[in-house]
């Protein structure tokens, strides 16, 4: 039988399941990756596991989120993290050495295999031709413990690529074009595979960059080929030997196609908040701009940097513009310096930062009151950049420089004569940040500092589901809705009861206090609820405050997981208009729920004031088991 690249992938990794659209299926993992902000949790609950060594080919621990060390919070995470990799196997990529997603493609990233990793944004891989998938950091820990991963077998959606970009035009101008289509919801439930002549015009690092922000249409994962491409770039890392051909049989087939020419694609650019808000630049130039920052897991390869750079040789950035360079990688940063990049960038005017994710998620990097931020990061949320009712538009390399010497936002085509920057065949390659598996790890000792707080323990479900709505918000909240990131908030992730207290703070300041003298209660949302992040804080901290269930239209795929891995029951509305029924305040019984989960039923009757409203538990049999106990940790601990 013939197959896609996707197929391929998950035929060779099956545990259990059948390949069939929307059952369940389970699948070995080959890789993992964390990243600081999720990764103490994710190990707090691989040591409540109780395994002496990850069981995988490769785990990864990277420290790329929280590099700002106002207090000894991220400092202690970063040495908890360092000291949990040693005793358990795993390579430690330092504080400084790269955002995760950057560094895996450069260093560990394979065809064929499969990787899991506690971020949303892991699906970068599929740009080496893998199976990168974002998950909680609890399924992160289980595919450690070497328990296979599950998930509903997506659909997959073949995206053809024809013809060949214009210049000034580039990768994030296709995935742009990908969620101008698709919306911010389209891609649950899908594997975006891309296929066809187009695709052999890109090189490595831009296909990373467009599987990326496949993340943004919800999508489980994004994968490319495998090809010469993959090849010349893998021999760029020292490593041709990991590469393995990867392609689609002949005639295979897609649930769904998207075709995209590349000759017919503009410049384009997401307006706030977010990043489905795509229109051509042309349309909006001339709007001012007061900050333009080039970097994130998105755009931050040394071909995004050299681009720039180039641009600006002989030019500086506007007087009224703060131009701003994260490096994906120290390894991108060497060997920016190592040309002449660096000099022209700082020349220009650049303020070059080191290496991580900084202002991505509100670490640094706040825009001004009232003005326009332009950034080539992957998501725009309201309030995520770290400034209430902020401007932040997303968008290509090619854009941002623009912007950064004009001061408004400007067609890069302007610019004259486009400096066409490929990947370099040789770089500098140098793993001294990262730190290998330790053999003998007897007398590793793991360094715990006070801001890390056990996990709680949570109890199984109760017989009878009730409580009051202690919100009730619309469609495509997003994590960073439900659970802030930011300075001030991220340093609280290994400490559930003190971060506790900020969840919904955006939306509704009042809801901790709320929800801690309700004894709990119920949430209430629209259409893709939880979008964006893979963190599990956004169901482990309403957890902790009592949230029992949420009910809404529909999921986003990450975030029903995690909700189900902490023990909320993620409700959906059998009939979408009932959402009009339920009003914030209002008592909700569902009464016998337990047996009814017990029992299979997938159809649970709740009463709201006198009236009685349907709504649908779509799981599988294992996530019944794992609501019933109580959540994944208190299910496992009983098996
Ligand atoms: C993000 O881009 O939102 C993050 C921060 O990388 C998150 C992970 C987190 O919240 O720690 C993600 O994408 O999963
Ligand atoms: Fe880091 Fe931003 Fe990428 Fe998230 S999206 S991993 S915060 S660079």
């Amino acid at each position: 039988m013939t197959q896609n690249i996707s197929q391929k992938i998950i035929s060779n990794h099956l545990a259990s399941g059948e390949m069939t659209g929307g059952s369940e299926i389970s699948i070995q993992i080959d890789q993992t990756l964390t990243q600081d902000a999720t990764g103490t949790m994710a190990y707090l609950q691989f040591e409540a596991i109780g395994i002496a060594r990850v069981k995988t080919e490769v785990s990864v621990s990277y420290v790329d989120h929280n590099l700002l060390q106002t207090d000894f919070r991220n400092a202690d995470d970063h040495r908890y993290l360092q000291s949990v990799a040693a005793k358990y196997g795993l390579y430690f990529s330092r504080p400084g050495n790269g955002v995760s997603h950057q560094v895996h493609l450069e260093r560990f990233g394979k065809p064929g295999k499969t990787l899991l990793g506690s971020d949303s944004h892991t699906p970068t891989g599929g740009g080496l031709g893998m199976l990168a998938i974002g998950a909680g950091g609890l399924d992160v820990a289980m595919a450690m413990a070497g328990r296979p991963f599950n998930l509903k077998m997506p659909k997959i959606v073949g995206v053809e690529l024809t013809g060949r970009l214009r210049p000034w035009v580039s990768a994030k101008d296709i995935v742009l074009e990908v969620i101008r289509r698709l919306t911010v919801k389209g891609g649950v439930g899908r594997i975006l595979e891309y296929y066809g002549p187009g695709v052999e015009t890109l090189d490595v690092p831009s296909r990373a960059s467009i599987c990326n922000m496949g993340t943004e249409a919800g999508a489980t994962s994004s994968v490319f080929p495998s090809d010469q491409g993959t090849l010349e770039f893998l021999r760029s890392q020292d490593r041709e030997s990991d590469w393995t051909e990867l392609s689609a049989d002949q005639g295979a087939g897609y649930d769904e196609i998207i075709k995209i020419d590349l000759s017919s694609l503009e410049p384009l650019i997401a307006q706030p908040s977010s990043p489905d808000r795509v229109v051509k630049v042309s349309e909006i130039s001339g709007s001012e701009v007061s900050q333009v920052i080039l970097g994130s897991c998105a755009n931050s390869s040394l071909r995004d940097l050299l681009v720039a750079a180039r641009v600006l040789e002989d030019r500086t950035i506007h007087p009224d513009v703060s131009f701003e360079v994260n490096p994906g990688s120290r390894q991108v940063l060497e060997n920016l310096a190592a040309g002449s990049g660096y000099l022209s960038l700082v020349k220009a005017g650049a303020r070059i930062h080191q290496p991580g994710c900084l202002g991505c998620i509100g670490m640094g990097q706040a825009p001004a009151t009232g003005t326009r931020s332009l950034r080539t990061f992957t998501r725009n949320f309201p309030g995520r950049s770290g400034t209430k009712d902020d401007s932040v538009f997303l968008c290509s390399p090619e854009v941002a420089v623009a912007a950064a010497i004009t001061g408004v936002i400007t067609d890069p085509r302007e610019l004259g004569e486009y400096p066409d920057v490929l990947q370099p065949a040789e770089l500098l390659v140098d793993d001294s940040m990262i730190l290998s598996p330790v053999e003998n790890t007897a007398d590793v000792e793991i360094i715990r500092g006070p801001n890390i707080q056990p996990l709680p323990r949570m109890d199984p479900l109760p017989a009878d589901v009730e409580g009051v709505v202690l919100l009730k918000v619309g469609d495509n909240i997003s994590t960073d809705d439900i659970m802030p990131a930011g300075a001030a908030i991220l340093p609280l992730r290994s400490n559930v009861p003190a971060i506790s207290e900020f969840v919904f703070t955006r939306v509704d300041p009042s809801f901790a206090g709320r929800a801690k003298s309700a004894g709990g209660g119920f949430i209430v949302g629209g259409e893709n609820y939880g979008q964006g992040s893979s963190r599990e804080h956004a169901a482990l901290a309403p957890r902790y405050l009592g949230v029992i269930a949420v009910i809404a239209k529909s999921y986003a795929r990450i975030h029903k997981s995690n909700l189900v891995n902490f023990g909320i029951l993620p409700l959906e509305f059998k009939d979408s208009s009932d959402y009009d029924i339920i009003k914030a305040d209002a008592r909700v019984k569902i009464a016998g729920a337990r047996d009814k989960i017990k029992d299979g039923h997938a159809l649970l009757s709740a009463e709201v004031c006198g009236q009685s409203v349907l709504l649908r538990l779509d799981v599988s049999a294992r996530e019944r088991e794992v609501l019933l106990a109580g959540g994944l940790l208190n299910y496992v601990r009983k098996e």
